[in-house]
C-alpha cells in the first residue's frame, strides 16, 4: 500500500529489496574490459557533459587494482575506454602509498571540479587519497589525505559550515563511520564518530560510507555498506541513513533493514561471494530514478534503481518501527 513520507512523497511497499535490480544486470563484466584483467567492480559514478561516467575499479592479473573509464548515454549500456585512466603512481610521494593498487573510487563534483577520493594501498595499509579532473581525460593527483588504516572516504558535495566534509572509516578492525572537516582538502580534523554497527544485525561487524551523500530537504541521504560475519564468511549489504544537514555527525534516522542484499547468482558467486558494494549513485538518472551502481561479488558491476523519496520513506518507516519495537 502506498504511504507518504514527511515531504509527501509516495512510497511503494513491495519486494524483498528496496533497490530494484535492472533485468540486464550485470552491466559490466570482465568481458567488456578491452585490456587483460581479472575482474571489474566497485565503480564511482557521475554525469559529465550529459554523459553517464563510471570510474571502474579493475583488478589486473597480478591482483593490483587500477581505474578505467566507461561512458554511457542511458546509464545502462556502457563502453569502456581501451586503456586504464589511472594506475598506481610511479611518482613520489604517491608511489610509496599506491604500490599495491588504487581501489574503490568515489566521485564528488564541487564547482565543476570532479574530486575522486580513493583508497591507496601499500605495504603500510590503506590510506585515503584524492585526485581531481575537469573532463575525465586528464587526472591530477592531489595527495594522500589520511594516515593508514582508513578506507571508504566520501566527500560531501558542498562545504558545511564553510569547510569541506568527508565520511570515512578509520581503523578497519573497529569498522565505524566517521566525519572529518578540512579547509583545504589536505589537512583533515575535527573528527567525530557518526555511526557504528548495530549489534546482531545485518551491519553488525563493520560499516562504511558507500556513495557520496545526497542533499535532500530531510537531511543528507547516505547509502552505506554493512558487513555481517557468518560461518560462511562476510556478507556485504547496503543500507541507508539520513544525517543532519548542518551537523552530519547527527544521525536523524537509520534504516534497520538493508536496501539491497546479495541474492542473484552474480552477487552470490565471484572472487568474493555475497557482496553488494556501492561507490556511486546518480540522483536524477534515467526516468528521474536514483540509479545505484554497485559491484557484485567483487567480479562485475550492476545497477539498481529506486528514488530518493522512496529511500527516505523506507528509512523513516523502518526507523519508526524499530523505535516502537
Ligand atoms: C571491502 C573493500 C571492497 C570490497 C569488499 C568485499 O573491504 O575492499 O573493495 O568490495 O571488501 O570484498
Amino acid at each position: 500500500m502506498p504511504r507518504l513520507s514527511r515531504n509527501g512523497a509516495r512510497c511503494r511497499i513491495s519486494g524483498r529489496d528496496i533497490i530494484h535490480r535492472w533485468e540486464g544486470n550485470p552491466i559490466i563484466t570482465v568481458e567488456d574490459i578491452p585490456f587483460r584483467c581479472n575482474s571489474v567492480f566497485n565503480a564511482a559514478s557521475t554525469m559529465c557533459d550529459g554523459e553517464y561516467i563510471l570510474l571502474l575499479r579493475v583488478e589486473d592479473l597480478r591482483g593490483r587494482s587500477v581505474f578505467a573509464l566507461a561512458r554511457s548515454d542511458d546509464g545502462y549500456h556502457f563502453s569502456v575506454e581501451p586503456e586504464p585512466v589511472m594506475e598506481p603512481s610511479d611518482v613520489e610521494p604517491f608511489k610509496t602509498y599506491e604500490k599495491r593498487g588504487i581501489e574503490d573510487p568515489r566521485i564528488t563534483e564541487i564547482d565543476g571540479i570532479y574530486h575522486i577520493m580513493y583508497t591507496a594501498y601499500s605495504e603500510y595499509g590503506p590510506c585515503l587519497a584524492l585526485a581531481t579532473t575537469l573532463d575525465f581525460k586528464t587526472f591530477t593527483r592531489f595527495g594522500i589525505i589520511s594516515e593508514p588504516d582508513n578506507k571508504d572516504g566520501v566527500l560531501f558535495p558542498k562545504k558545511i559550515g564553510g569547510r569541506y566534509a568527508r565520511l570515512d572509516r578509520p581503523h578497519s578492525a573497529l569498522g565505524n563511520m566517521w566525519l572529518s572537516y578540512s579547509d583545504d582538502l589536505r589537512m583533515w580534523g575535527d573528527s567525530r564518530v557518526v555511526m557504528t554497527g548495530c549489534g546482531g544485525r545485518w551491519d553488525c561487524d563493520r560499516i562504511g560510507a558507500s556513495a557520496p551523500p545526497i542533499e535532500t530537504p530531510e537531511g543528507w541521504l547516505e547509502i552505506y555498506h554493512g558487513v555481517k560475519m557468518t560461518s560462511g564468511g562476510p556478507v556485504y549489504r547496503l543500507g541507508v541513513a539520513l544525517l543532519d544537514l548542518e551537523d552530519p555527525s547527527i544521525v536523524l534516522v537509520r534504516s534497520a533493514i538493508p536496501i539491497l542484499s546479495p541474492r542473484e547468482y552474480y552477487e552470490r558467486i565471484g572472487d568474493v561471494g555475497n557482496v553488494v558494494f556501492s561507490c556511486g549513485t546518480i540522483a536524477h538518472g534515467h526516468n528521474g530514478n536514483l540509479m545505484v551502481y554497485y559491484g557484485a561479488g567483487d567480479t562485475c558491476i550492476c545497477v539498481g534503481t529506486t528514488s530518493v523519496e522512496e529511500l527516505i520513506c523506507r528509512c523513516m518507516e523502518s526507523d519508526a518501527l524499530d523505535q516502537a519495537a
